[in-house]
């Protein structure tokens, strides 16, 4: 019965996902679907990302939170276009709210959507959103041992960001044993150490999205 409800919730959200992707695609906008546990850095990914391609691309970002508009203030206080979306405990974000979170939107103005998922390294990565690709970020504080403990989020993830990098001298974090278990999941993700505040790392992140952004847009064109 509850796999029964499950598989209906999921096959709905499937179908306005679909939906999403269409309208993303006339308009020609990449959305980028970023999850991460509570306080991995998503939110300081988000605006060291803004920084390293805010010249050349027009940016927006949609906050998924269970409460408050704490992140979607930080964005605009960095000059960029930000939605709130509040799922009053639901902990992910499902298509359905995007699409109410992208009519407030103008896309044709926009290149490039970056939603910010509910804390959570479980559910987010069963809903699809409409997004061009999902990415996680693992921090440093939180072990090498969680893409064993957590494997879905590793395998539908496009790319792997490790945040809080200037923190691994205080941890006991087994970066090759973490790249071991991520490679055994997922064959093609890059891994991307970085560190989101200090700024280490963050153009090569930045240079692979913008890649997968230009081959987007080259893949419309055709
Ligand atoms: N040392 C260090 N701290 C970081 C780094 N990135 C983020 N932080 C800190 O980690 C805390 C949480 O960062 P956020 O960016 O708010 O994390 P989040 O994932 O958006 O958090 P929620 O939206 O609450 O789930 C803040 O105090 C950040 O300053 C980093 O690279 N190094
Ligand atoms: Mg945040
Ligand atoms: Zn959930």
């Amino acid at each position: 019965m509850k796999v029964d409800i499950e598989q209906r919730i999921l096959a709905a959200n499937d179908e306005l996902a679909s939906a999403n992707r269409s309208r993303f695609a006339d308009h020609g906008v990449f959305v980028l679907d970023l999850m991460a546990s509570p306080g991995a850095g998503k939110t300081s990914t988000i605006l060291a990302t803004i920084d390293a391609l805010r010249d050349r691309y027009a940016i927006a970002v949609i906050e998924g939170d269970i409460a408050s508009k704490v992140d979607a203030e930080k964005v605009r206080a960095h000059g960029i276009p930000a939605v709130q979306i509040n799922t009053g405990g639901a902990c992910h974000l499902e298509s359905a709210m995007i699409r109410r979170a992208v009519d407030t939107l103008d896309l044709d103005a926009l290149d490039l959507i970056i939603i910010e998922n509910v804390g959570n390294l479980v559910c987010p990565s069963d809903f699809d959103l409409g997004e061009s690709a999902k990415v996680m970020i693992l921090s440093v504080p939180e072990g090498h041992d969680k893409p064993q403990k957590y494997p879905n989020i590793f395998q539908v993830s496009e790319a792997v960001i490790l945040n809080k990098c200037d923190t691994m001298p205080v941890f006991d974090f087994d970066e090759a044993e973490f790249t071991s278990v991520v490679r055994s999941l997922n064959g093609v993700a890059p891994i991307f150490p970085i560190s989101a505040t200090k700024g280490d790392g963050v153009a090569e992140w930045a240079e692979w999205l913008a890649g997968r952004i230009e081959a987007a847009k080259a893949e419309a064109a055709s």
